[in-house]
């Protein structure tokens, strides 16, 4: 049964326990249903606590049932929104005992209860927008009954948690300090005394004090991204506001059951999943254990390093950050410093926290220094023999079992395992810049690496708080491979005619965070330019433009030298267009000569979308990616791909693989139409009709 019933004099506490995390399927709900009417015709029963055990009081409806028809589907009765009136209405009071994460109609099941009691680890918050719909069973009405309209419209319109003592300071529910369900079993019993049963549904939803007539327009105007779900958020508190509770309620559901299956939605679903499909590997051995990483040491103190070292000190682990030379460590930690100096001052840690991260990083001028780690994470130069160099030592100063991890971003990893006695011990762990922002970590796996030092990979990802994703090795491995194609179509692009603006502005219309020329000038012209040499080195001769080249030559390397493809304010960094690029492409497109013709923001779109899809065809036939929503995973969390469109295969999906081959054949016979073969997988799948993600 996932609803316990156990009687504490005169208090049935009612536990939740459908692991993993007690998502709110129809079983639970007809059973909490079944457990709470038991209870109320129950005359030794006086009051009722409702919990969830230690770690998940509940994360929510269950997302697997918005599919239609999946498990009964989440309109089925009765319905979540069913389930809380019982509760608002218990003839008995009803206290929430909340440990854990207490999210989406997680929290609007305590939103039903009568009193909220939580526990120090507990985290309340109504995430739903992250997954394009609204909290439908009360949430927008509830909340802004319990802790006022502005406050209650931040949580819905973030999707970010709130950890206890914040709950607690909004009123939102009591901070329990001895044991939960003692502190809740009290309350109940107080409340049963009492005949306190205090109702949000009977109460009202307070504005600000200085909110005027367009205050909810004011809201809508000001989302960053005016999508179906966040417009709708601001709509449904607004009912909270202006109409009795059962027709905001109602109001409530309505927009919910739309939102439900709208394209973003649908996108933000298959997201959800892809992220955690991702931390399944394939094929390993049922023995594969992960080994235990507590000491790491970081080999280079520069900007990747000391990203990657600030990573791990976050993450509870001892760190030695290595370099050269004594400046380049005191140079790399005293970023590190002014980064955690930078997030005391804006209240985000306090100060004992900043020095027990602190206290946890070491630093090092002697590989030697590695002797008695777990792991170490070489992010030296980006080159063959320097990094062979470092793992050559590595390989004679560290334990047997120590894993050696290089954080190459297209170097071979095969080239730098094999140079040591143990490739097995080897792999890749590529981890995106900034490294204590970006959530993406790519984890190669080399031709030798050990199942056991891959699952310890993918175990510690999660430990850093990252989305660990399995690649092969290759050039560029997923990402990097792929957006070579993607960029390969944007300076096209320019050939044809094109300014970089106009390319960048219309990815950046259809949803993507950054054009690709603004992205170049954030990760530095020179380095793209490095690794088209390096491609070239290695007999890569596929045509490409000769624009960014150009580029190059006149030293604008991007943001870091204030010009590159825009010029950036030295202050703001704000980027601007620069009438010198406008001449450099228009000259570069008569030099190429092309006739002039219109290329609309559909066309650059859909090139240099499609790139990438067929790129991430070619990369998933050649099994370098485990499966198409991983490469998905890969771009929504290094590349900036809007989630709501859910990635580049899945973007391809949601055109029809026919049609994504019908255009592909188009692009066949214009300028260098050669690039618009299709990867045989993608002919494969198109042709038996079907979907890169299954
Ligand atoms: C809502 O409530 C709407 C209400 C209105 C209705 C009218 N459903 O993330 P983990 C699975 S919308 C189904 O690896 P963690 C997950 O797929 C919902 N399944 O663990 C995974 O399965 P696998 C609003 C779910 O400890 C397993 O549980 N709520 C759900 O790192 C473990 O998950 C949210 O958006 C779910 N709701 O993090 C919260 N949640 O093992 C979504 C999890 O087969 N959930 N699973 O791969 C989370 O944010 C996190 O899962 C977590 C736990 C913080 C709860």
């Amino acid at each position: 049964m996932p609803v316990h019933v156990d009687l504490r004099d005169g208090v049935a506490v009612l536990t939740l326990d459908r692991p993993p995390v007690n998502s709110l399927d129809l079983t639970l709900r007809r059973d909490l249903r079944a457990a709470l009417a038991m209870v109320m015709t129950n005359p030794a029963v006086q009051a009722v606590v409702l919990t969830g055990g230690t770690r998940h009081f509940s994360a929510g409806a269950d997302i697997e049932e918005f599919a239609s028809g999946v498990r009964g589907g989440a309109t089925a009765v009765p319905t979540l929104p069913d389930v809380i009136i019982d509760l608002d209405q218990a003839a008995k009071p009803v206290v929430a005992a909340i440990a854990g994460t207490c999210l989406g109609g997680g929290l609007e099941v305590a939103l039903g209860c009568h009193h909220r009691v939580v526990a120090p680890n507990a985290s309340l918050g109504l995430p739903e927008v992250k997954l394009g719909i609204l909290p439908g069973a009360g949430g927008t009405q509830r909340l802004p009954r319990a802790i006022g309209v502005n406050a209650a419209l931040d949580m819905i319109l973030s999707g970010t948690p709130v950890n206890a003592a914040k709950a607690a300071k909004l009123g939102l529910a009591t901070l329990s300090t001895g044991d939960l369900i003692e502190d809740a079993v009290a309350v109940a019993r107080q409340a049963a005394r009492d005949g306190a049963k205090p109702r949000l549904s009977l109460q009202r939803a307070e504005m600000p004090a200085d909110a005027g007539a367009d205050w909810f327009q004011q809201r809508m105007n000001g989302l960053k991204r005016p999508l179906p779900a966040p417009l709708a958020c601001i709509e449904a508190v607004r009912a909270a506001v202006e109409l009795p509770f059962n027709q905001g309620l109602q109001k409530e559901f309505n927009l919910f059951r739309e939102l439900v299956v709208t394209p973003e939605s649908k996108a933000l679903q298959y997201a959800f999943f892809a992220e955690r499909r991702a931390a399944r590997i394939d094929g390993l051995a049922a023995d594969a254990r992960p080994r235990a990483i507590e000491r790491v040491a970081v080999i280079g103190a520069g900007t990747m390093g000391s990203g990657i070292a600030t990573v791990a000190a976050n993450a509870g682990l001892e760190v030695i950050l290595l370099d050269r030379d004594e400046a380049s460590v005191r140079k790399g930690l005293a970023g590190i410093t002014k980064s955690y100096e930078s997030a005391v001052a804006k209240g985000r840690m306090d100060e004992a926290e900043r020095d027990r991260r602190l206290g946890r990083l070491h630093t090092a001028t002697d590989l030697a220094a590695c002797a008695a780690v777990d792991l170490v994470i070489e992010a030296a130069f980006e080159d063959m023999g320097v990094k062979q160099d470092i793992f050559r030592t590595l390989d004679k100063v560290c334990g047997p079992d120590t894993i050696l991890a290089s954080n190459t971003s297209t170097l071979d990893l095969d080239a730098i395992a094999d140079i040591t006695s143990r490739p097995e011990n080897v792999v890749g762990l590529h981890f995106f810049s900034p490294a204590p922002v970006m959530r993406l970590l790519e984890v190669v796996r080399g031709a030798k690496t050990a199942p056991a030092v891959l699952a310890t990979a993918m175990t510690l990802s999660r430990k850093l708080g990252k989305v660990g994703v399995v690649a092969g090795v290759c050039n560029g491995f997923i990402g990097n491979r792929m957006v070579e194609e993607l960029l390969r179509q944007a300076y096209f692009l320019v050939d044809e005619g094109l300014l970089p603006w106009q390319v960048d502005g219309a990815l950046e219309r259809w949803g993507m965070a950054m054009g690709p020329f603004a992205t170049m000038d954030l990760a530095g012209n020179d380095i793209g330019r490095a690794i088209r040499v390096g491609r070239a080195a290695a007999g890569d001769d596929r045509p490409y433009s000769t624009f960014p080249d150009k580029v190059c030559a006149l030293g604008r390397f991007g943001q870091k030298t204030g010009k590159g493809y825009y010029q950036y304010d030295p202050a703001t960094r704000a980027r601007e267009t620069d009438p010198e690029i406008d001449a450099l492409a228009q000259a570069h497109a008569k030099e190429i000569g092309l006739p002039p013709r219109v290329i609309g923001d559909d066309e650059i779109v859909a090139r240099c979308l499609l790139a990438l899809a067929n790129e991430g065809a070619a990369l998933l036939g050649e099994g370098i990616a485990q499966r198409a929503s991983d490469i998905d995973v890969v771009y929504l969390n290094g590349y900036g791909f809007p989630a709501h469109k859910g990635g580049p295969m899945y973007h391809a999906d949601s055109l029809g693989l026919e049609n994504v081959l019908r255009l592909m054949e188009g692009f066949l016979g214009g300028y260098q139409g050669q690039f618009w073969r299709p990867a045989p997988l993608l002919w494969e799948k198109a042709s038996a009709g079907r979907r890169l993600t299954a």
